[in-house]
């Protein structure tokens, strides 16, 4: 089936009972069981619910994995997945990637005896230089956030392979619509669904999709063990924002490409980041391993000043933490989202105080193309 049919049907089939045609929201924390040790298949609900599962079914489905654990947030799916690892086992990790995953690494499991070096992933030679003999764990975002940096999935994959390393890769900015990591020789691939997944902007969620016996056993227990589970009523606003995946996605690209197209060519825009373009450094790997570029663009304008006057003057574009809904969102990660990243870091990466972040959403174009040309010109 193509992914058009799998974000609708995958996982899911009408209830049993009635014949809903839309995974009910079994919304209740317990189930009752027939007799002592005889239960339905379902004890308590942090333990399995239908809805839950529906939502797994589909996200393992799209990814092409044989098990997806759902969570109550990307970052709690993060944290999951860090569980499968022991105090004094080293992390690679991309030198750019999500503000409060580098957070997460750094202030919460680099106390509990985690080791993480962040490389330029996007450079096979110096992720190969990164690994240790205690690197258990390669971690990147692909494109990043916000610098949009591509790294060649496969050539990850070899590289932690080849050491006995785990590839997990964040693929939470393209999504299954336009790249698939499982495929491309990652063990795991995780999404915060709080993004293009779900796509409404009205949930927050995270999901990890793996091929591995061990890593799903392991990830399904973390997921009972520590409980960071998501509600039904989550799941089901998730599997319910995902079914239009398929056409979002495009739109979201189109729409992107036409902002870039405006902003490529105007006389305020210094520097544009989207690995569309032809010359971003990124752009024959993406060619090779993905369907599409996706709907983020960065960009930057001379200085801080520019970049605050203009947050104030987009109508459309919303300044707002968050990305890949519907509605177009602008962002300004050097204070918002990767706020938590040292200054040195974020200058180093080009993530400077000049920086925007663009998340295009499915208004009409002309509209957002608009926008940012009157808040650009004034
Ligand atoms: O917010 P949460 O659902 O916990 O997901 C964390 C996360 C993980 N990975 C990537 C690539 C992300 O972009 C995020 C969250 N990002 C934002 C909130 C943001 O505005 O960039």
């Amino acid at each position: 089936m193509g992914i058009g049919t799998d974000v609708i049907h995958g996982g899911q089939h009408p209830e049993e009972r009635t014949g809903a045609v839309s995974v009910p929201i079994f919304q209740t924390s317990t189930y009752k069981q027939d007799a002592i040790g005889k239960h339905r298949g379902y004890e308590y609900a942090r333990t399995q619910n239908p809805t839950r599962e529906a939502w797994e079914r589909c996200v393992c489905k799209l990814e092409g994995g044989t098990e997806a654990v759902a969570f109550s947030s990307g970052l709690g799916t993060t944290s999951a997945i860090l569980k499968n690892l022991r105090a004094g086992d080293h992390v690679v990790a991309g030198d750019n990637m999500y503000g409060g995953t580098y957070r997460l690494f750094e202030t919460i499991y680099r106390p509990l005896g985690l080791d993480f070096s962040y490389v330029d992933s996007t450079d096979p030679a110096k992720l190969r230089d990164a690994m240790t003999d205690r690197t258990k764990m390669v971690f990147i975002e692909t494109p990043t956030n916000p610098m949009m940096n591509v790294t060649d999935i496969a050539a990850a994959a070899e590289i932690a392979r080849a050491k006995g390393a785990f590839l997990v890769v964040d693929n939470t900015f393209l999504t299954p619509y336009f790249q698939k990591p499982l495929s491309l020789g990652a063990h795991a691939v995780m999404h915060s669904a709080t993004k293009y997944l779900n796509g409404h902007a009205d949930v927050v969620g995270g999901i990890v999709v793996t091929n591995d016996q061990s890593f799903a056993e392991r990830i399904r227990y973390v997921q009972n063990a520590e409980g960071a589970v998501p509600g039904p009523m989550d799941c089901f606003l998730a599997l319910r924002g995902v079914k239009t995946l398929a056409v979002r996605m495009p739109r979201h690209e189109s729409n992107a490409k036409k902002i870039v197209e405006l902003l490529v060519s105007h006389p305020k825009v210094e520097k544009v980041y989207y690995p569309g373009l032809e010359d971003h450094p990124g752009y024959a790997v993406a060619r090779k391993q993905c369907t599409g570029f996706g709907g983020m663009v960065s960009f930057t304008l001379s200085d801080f000043g520019a970049v605050q006057a203009f947050a104030t003057r987009t109508k459309i574009f919303t300044l707002a933490e968050s990305l890949g809904g519907i509605e177009s969102l602008l962002c300004h990660p050097a204070s918002m989202t990767h706020a938590s990243v040292p200054k040195e870091k974020r200058d180093a990466m080009g993530l400077t105080d000049s920086l925007l972040r663009l998340s295009v959403g499915i208004e009409d174009p002309e509209d957002l193309v608009e926008d940012i040309r009157q808040a650009l010109s004034r």
